[in-house]
This record gives C-alpha cells, sequence and structure tokens, in this order.
C-alpha cells in the first residue's frame, strides 16, 4: 500500500478540564510533533444535544448520564486532524480510555487520572470518525 492512500483522518475533542487546566497547547502539541496536521479546530460550548448524539453509542450505559453532564454547556475544542494513518496514530497517542492504566509517555497517561474526565476523545475506526466529524464540521470547513 502506498503511503499517500494511508492518509486518513480523524475526530478528536478536547474535554473541558483539558481547557480548564490550561492543557490544550500541550496536547495540540504533541499532535504536531508527530506530523499529523490540524485541518480544522473549533473552540466552542458543547449544547447538550450535540454531545448526547457524540456519546449515543453508550446511551443507556450506567455512565451515560455522567459523561453527557461531564462536558455539556461547557468550553471544549473540536478538531479534524489528517496525517498517515490518523486514526490509529491518534489512539496510540491518546493511550488507554483508563488514565489509570494509560501507559506513561500517553496523553491520558501522563496528563489525566480520572475515568469519565479523561482529558480527550478521539474516533477509534474509519465508521466513527465519519459519523463523529460530521455533528460539528461541515464538508465545506475541511475543504483543503
Ligand atoms: P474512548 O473511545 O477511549 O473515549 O472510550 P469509550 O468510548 O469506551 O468511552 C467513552 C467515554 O466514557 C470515555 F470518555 C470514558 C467514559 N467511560 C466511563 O466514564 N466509564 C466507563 O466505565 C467507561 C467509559
Amino acid at each position: 500500500m502506498s503511503e499517500r492512500s494511508e492518509i486518513e483522518r480523524t475526530f478528536v475533542m478536547l474535554k473541558p478540564s483539558c481547557i480548564q487546566r490550561g492543557l490544550m497547547g500541550e496536547v495540540i502539541s504533541r499532535f504536531e510533533k508527530k506530523g499529523l496536521k490540524i485541518l480544522q479546530i473549533k473552540i466552542m460550548k458543547m449544547p447538550r444535544e450535540k454531545a448526547e448524539e457524540l456519546y449515543r453509542v453508550h446511551e443507556g450505559k450506567p455512565f451515560y448520564q455522567g459523561l453527557i453532564n461531564a462536558i455539556s454547556g461547557k468550553t471544549v475544542a473540536l478538531m479534524v486532524l489528517e496525517g498517515r494513518r490518523a486514526i490509529s496514530v491518534v489512539r496510540k497517542l491518546i493511550g488507554a480510555t483508563d488514565p489509570a492504566q494509560a501507559e506513561a509517555g500517553t496523553i491520558r497517561g501522563d496528563l489525566a487520572i480520572d475515568l469519565t474526565d479523561n482529558l480527550i476523545h478521539a474516533s477509534d475506526s474509519p465508521e466513527s470518525y465519519e459519523r463523529e466529524h460530521r455533528i460539528f464540521f461541515t464538508e465545506e470547513e475541511l475543504e483543503t
């Protein structure tokens, strides 16, 4: 497979605690140093209905309401990153879902400790990317 055909996009959300703790620059800097390109970035107050849409797959789970409450009405940063195998590369840089288990050297491993408030979200598959980025970005905004 040619490297060019391996270029992917992924959707990332920096959660409210990331903004509140002043870690936005640190996290973005890790992505940039790795060689990922920031195609778009938006900072906004997360509407509850968009939070519910983003985490729809978790509806009904015991942690769902806590997850929605943790981000609704609060400032988040939303971005689309591009690069070679970006989806798996970003998941690797972020580390395990539970920051207590995330490897040192990863974003969650170094900078987070709570499970629900685990600093950051990123798409886990091409299908998730397709669904998630459309909640927040228009195709026009992502034209290069
Ligand atoms: P991830 O893709 O790594 O963000 O992880 P998941 O999609 O499995 O989980 C989505 C969010 O639910 C994470 F931000 C963490 C939160 N969560 C809990 O709060 N409790 C759990 O038991 C599992 C996940």
